[in-house]
């Protein structure tokens, strides 16, 4: 009797398992489903959402090779609503690890893009994040050799770029031209701003400093992958050397940026000639150079000694010259008033610069250990605040936190309430995650959606990433990978935000290299601004909810353009989670 019911059973399943399958095999992808497009590590959270106002009910794991079924699962309501009040179903398949390929069916709703589920799955990600850098180099030719089909004229020489008046001295005057070539493009334009590119390499550097081991071996295929420093660093090199340029040796101080007088059109750089100029030196500019020179010294010492040396004069030099001139804001209209040409490219014009004070002084004190910059960091104000262009105070404090061991005078008591800050902070985060629609730390704020949101995004992940690093919580990798799962994918419009990562991925970014050569797909490897509901490009924008505020036009720069600053943050939170590759609870 027994044997026969079993039977029945097994004959059963496998004609259910198999018309499901059919069943299954046959479905239309249906964008309502949300989830990693990319994939997931065997032995993390899987995780997806669907969208819909009727119940979901079974869904199925579908392996793509054999079209089997392989996994079922019961989804549950969401207790949270999407902002414009879409109702979430919450599909859990953590328990099934095997390494494949797969889509997610729902009998009579549709399935799921394509994703893996595997090791490896974020590598090529991870690498592509880091060489973007290398698609925005300024002054150099992109041989195919590196670039494939994006292989490219260099622009931008650099060579013959004038003073602006705004940035006249003695020794400099008005028109007077010089070079300063290299650097990346700032972002979708084809300045160069000092402030932008400080956060982007004071990223990129702190990425290195944690996982040296993991970019010892990290090889981008860049002209420089041969010789005996981490690929990483010599493409932060490609920057650090423009950075040079932009400080005046009369002096120390450091221009804000080299621009054009204009934004160019949407042509190809070496069509895009137009004259650039050097314009006003900034306290703000300055102190975010002597912050990065100052963390470049100590990271490039055991590679290139005597260029670690050029990086810690030019630090000081930074220094004295911020602390002569500590009120020289950047504010554009102003300068406009009384200075021909009018300069109207990227401002960047941060008006507070305790938080920058604080970075330059924290990188200083790690790096040489003078009480003069500890001065300045026993009276901050030691409260978290997300890091931004605008906003580097953690910057400096992730560093000391990194860096504890080789300054142990500062005094325990206030290393701890920096600490504590940090984790108390990631507490939250993780917290709000759990409850967050997408189940992700991004968007539980309403005001998380601003201009560049997804480096918001990225650099709560970075936040979670440094709390893992110092707690061991294997939560806060959790919450982080949240996080990368929201950018690829498991959010309120169902776009993959990375260019060339992901099914439903950004077509038309606000990127001139890319936009100006209209023939090719855009350049890969870049994370676009994402949902901004301020639309300051008065693009169409298909929703003005806050999570959806996102179009995929090439007009559409305050939702759709790259920039370096958020490319670093987000190659700081995947390939710091390739780099912890761990078990999660
Ligand atoms: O901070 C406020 C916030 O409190 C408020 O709730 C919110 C409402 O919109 O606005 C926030 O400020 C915005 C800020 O970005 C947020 O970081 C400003 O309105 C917004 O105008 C500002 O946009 C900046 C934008 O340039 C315009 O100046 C972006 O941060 C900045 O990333 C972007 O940078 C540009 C460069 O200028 C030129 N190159 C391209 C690059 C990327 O788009
Ligand atoms: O292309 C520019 C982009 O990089 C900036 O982020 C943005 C805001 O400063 O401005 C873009 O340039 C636009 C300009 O502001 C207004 N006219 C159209 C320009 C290109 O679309």
């Amino acid at each position: 009797m027994y044997i026969k019911s079993l039977l029945i059973f097994i004959i059963g399943s496998l004609w259910t398992g198999c018309a499901v399958s059919q069943n299954l095999a046959s479905l239309e992808v249906n964008e309502s489903i949300r989830l990693n497009q990319i994939g997931y590590l065997p032995e993390q959270h899987k995780v997806a959402i669907v969208l819909s106002e009727s119940p979901v009910t079974r869904f199925f794991i579908l392996d793509t090779t054999s079209d089997k079924v392989v996994f079922e699962g019961v989804s549950v309501k969401n207790q949270t609503k999407t902002l414009s009040g879409k109702t979430a179903w919450k599909l859990d398949f953590t328990a099934f690890t095997a390494e494949g390929k797969y889509e997610i069916g729902i009998p009579d709703f549709g399935k799921s893009h394509p994703f893996k589920i595997d090791d490896q799955v974020y590598s090529e990600l991870g690498k592509a994040s880091l060489k973007a850098f290398y698609f925005q180099r300024a002054s150099v030719d992109l041989p195919e050799e590196y670039a494939g089909i994006w292989a490219r004229k260099g622009g931008h020489p650099d060579n013959l770029v004038k003073i602006h008046p705004s940035a006249a001295s003695q020794s400099r005057p008005e028109g007077m031209t010089l070079s300063s070539a290299k650097g990346w493009y700032d972002a979708g334009d084809y300045n160069k701003y000092i402030v932008n590119g400080g956060i982007t390499v004071g990223t990129l550097l702190s990425l290195y400093e944690n996982y040296p081991k993991y970019f010892a071996e990290l090889n981008l295929t860049i002209p420089e992958s041969q010789n005996s420093i981490p690929d990483i660093l010599d493409e932060v090199l490609w920057n650090l050397d423009w950075m040079l340029t932009m400080q005046d040796p009369a002096d120390g101080g450091v221009y804000h940026k080299l621009t054009t007088a204009k934004f160019e059109g949407m042509v190809e750089p070496h069509l895009a000639v137009n004259q650039r100029y050097f314009v006003q030196k900034s306290t703000a500019a300055t102190l975010d150079f002597a912050a990065v020179m100052a963390q470049a010294y100590r990271i490039y010492k055991p590679f290139t000694p005597e260029n670690a040396e050029v990086y810690l004069k030019a630090a000081k030099k930074a220094w004295k010259w911020a602390s002569e001139n500590p009120e020289l804001y950047y504010r554009q209209n102003e300068m406009n008033e009384t200075f021909d040409p009018d300069v109207v490219t990227g401002a960047y014009g941060d008006q507070n610069l305790s938080d920058e004070w604080i970075w330059a002084a924290a990188e200083m004190y790690i790096s040489i250990q003078d009480l003069e910059y500890w001065e300045i960091l026993k009276e901050a104000d030691l409260k978290y605040q997300l890091p931004s262009w605008s906003q580097v105070k953690w910057l400096g404090f992730y560093s000391l936190i990194r860096n504890e061991k080789s300054i142990p005078q500062i005094p325990e008591a206030w290393m701890s309430t920096l600490k504590n800050n940090l984790i108390a902070m990631a507490d939250s985060y993780d917290l709000a995650g759990q409850k967050q629609v997408f189940l992700a730390p991004m968007g539980a704020d309403p005001k998380d959606f601003i201009w560049g949101s997804n480096a918001v995004a990225s650099n709560q992940g970075i936040l979670l990433l440094e709390a893992f690093k110092l707690s061991g919580k294997a939560e806060y990798l959790q919450s982080a990978k949240g996080n990368l799962d929201y950018i690829l994918g498991r959010n309120a419009t169902g776009f993959s935000y990375v260019t060339g990562f992901g099914n439903k991925t950004p077509m038309y970014p606000h990127h001139r290299l890319a936009t100006s050569r209209p023939d090719l797909p855009p350049l890969p490897g870049f994370m676009v601004g994402g949902p901004n509901p301020s639309q300051q490009d008065k693009c169409d924008y298909p929703s003005d909810f806050p999570d959806e505020s996102y179009t995929d036009l090439s007009c559409s720069y305050a939702s759709n353009e790259i920039a370096i600053n958020w490319s670093a943050a987000f190659a700081f939170l995947v390939n710091a989670i390739l780099a912890n590759q761990t078990k999660i609870p």
